[in-house]
């Protein structure tokens, strides 16, 4: 191939991508927000919201910022940003677990609308300040203003409330706070909360009505997840002694990293606003340094889930544990490891890849291809590394992995999930987070 055809041949994927994703993006929005996906999931998801944000920035700005109003606007008072905002309006039928099973309006401090009652991994603010470096301007400067005090209500509810552990971490009571729903981390852990899948008949799940059951959570896993929800729910969702009460309780390598990152980012957006960035960048510090004196295993040289319950790391190595390389101050020894697992066979990070990052240690014996996030290859979690391997100035394997979750793409469409070595797309085909990221990517040479 010539210079010039090279070019070409790049220029035409850059179109067909950027169509692709904003189509994607537009059938999914749904008055003020934007669903994760039309079948799946009907509703408003929170860190999917600020995924997409971040790709909304790019091509309607103004709706970027709608977006993470309508979340916002759906905050508890005790600052949880809801892990789903239900709309009332949607025509899509039942979702389970829907309002009724969350009950939020029987919990002090939810808010009038609908809502879950766990949170996600608290990404916002990260994204509430690149939506601004996207999309300058007065707008963004005022939406940042207004979006701000309630950023910082919901850092302050993650490293108080939910610092079961006392170590200065936010502890998550539920798998589905991480994001990575039923990831190999998180079976020690699950393993000790009782459950018995026949419970399962008394529901109707939502997700195995609309995809293959093969790759989602088995019923034994569900029945898990019902448990946990309702041994937070019969506690209001209220946080105080949850050490003696609740049967999951674990510090996540993802979430801890976007708590911190989310200080750098606060530092900035309050620079901008006219507050204070200095205590913003001391909390980014604390944050980091309890990641590393918690979460850090060096016997083996990874980040790690600590199950708190049981005070021991997990033993399974994921893409989790990759997350705290966007932390800005990460000492350099866990910049090294961190990148060293990364490029091992068990992710095979490189500047050319030759299969799409894993979301599991493709060399575990309990690897699944197919199976949601024990194994296939998604977006978000590959656009996080890429985030952290530009922060550390690793330019070749940031531009490796970029070219790998576009071509991941470009081949497969908008899909929510991918087989990890044939890139076949799985899961929802139109998915919102995947086109919004790849919005992200192509503008970042
Ligand atoms: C998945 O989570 C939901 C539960 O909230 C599910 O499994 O049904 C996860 O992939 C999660 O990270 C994501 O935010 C959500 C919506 O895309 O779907």
């Amino acid at each position: 191939m010539t210079l010039t055809t090279g070019v070409r041949a790049d220029a035409g994927r850059h179109a067909r991508l950027r169509g692709l994703a904003l189509a994607t993006l537009d059938a999914n929005w749904e008055h003020d927000h934007t669903v994760p996906s039309r079948t799946l999931y009907p509703h408003q998801w929170s860190w999917d919201s600020a995924f997409i944000a971040i790709g909304l920035a790019h091509v309607r700005p103004d709706r970027a910022w709608r977006e993470l109003r309508t979340l916002f606007a759906a905050q508890w008072v005790d600052g949880r940003v809801p892990h789903i905002v239900f709309n009332p309006a949607s025509r899509a039928g039942p979702y389970f677990p829907g309002p009724q099973f969350w009950d939020s309006a029987r919990a002090d401090g939810a808010p009038a609308r609908a809502t879950s009652g766990i949170v996600q991994p608290p990404v916002h603010a990260p994204a509430a300040w690149l939506v601004h470096r996207r999309a300058p301007g007065e707008a963004s400067v005022a939406a940042l203003r207004r979006l701000y005090p309630r950023l910082v209500a919901q850092q302050r509810y993650l490293t108080g409330r939910r610092d079961a552990g006392g170590g200065g971490l936010a502890s998550i009571v539920h798998p589905w706070e991480s994001g990575l729903d039923n990831s190999p981390a998180w079976d020690a852990p699950l393993a000790a909360v009782p459950a018995d899948e026949a419970v399962m008949r008394a529901y109707r799940r939502h997700d195995t009505a609309h995809a293959d059951a093969a790759q989602r959570p088995t019923d034994l896993d569900y029945a898990r997840y019902v448990a946990l929800v309702e041994s937070y729910r019969a506690g209001r969702y209220r946080d105080e002694a949850l050490l003696g009460r609740h049967p999951f309780l674990v510090e996540c390598p993802l979430v801890n990293a976007a708590l911190g990152v989310s200080e750098y980012a606060l530092a900035r957006i309050a620079t901008v606003i006219g507050a204070d960035p200095g205590p913003h960048r001391d909390r980014g510090a604390r944050i980091t340094e309890a990641i590393v004196s918690r979460l850090w295993d060096p016997v083996t040289g990874t980040f790690r889930p600590r199950d708190v319950r049981a005070d021991r790391l997990v033993p399974a190595r994921t893409v989790l544990g990759l997350m705290p390389l966007a932390l800005p101050e990460l000492p350099s020894a866990q910049v090294s490891a961190v990148l060293a697992e990364a490029c091992s066979p068990r992710f095979g990070l490189a500047a050319r890849m030759d299969r799409p990052l894993p979301t599991y240690d493709r060399t575990a014996p309990d690897f699944e291809p197919l199976r949601y996030w024990r194994g296939p290859s998604w977006i978000n979690t590959g656009w996080l590394l890429w985030q952290g391997l530009r922060t550390h100035r690793r330019a070749d394997l940031a531009a490796g992995l970029r070219e790998s979750l576009l071509d991941l793409v470009d081949r497969a469409g908008c899909h929510e999930y991918f087989h990890p070595d044939t890139g076949v797309g799985l899961g929802s085909p139109a998915f919102s987070w995947t086109a919004a990221l790849v919005l992200d990517a192509l503008a970042q040479e």
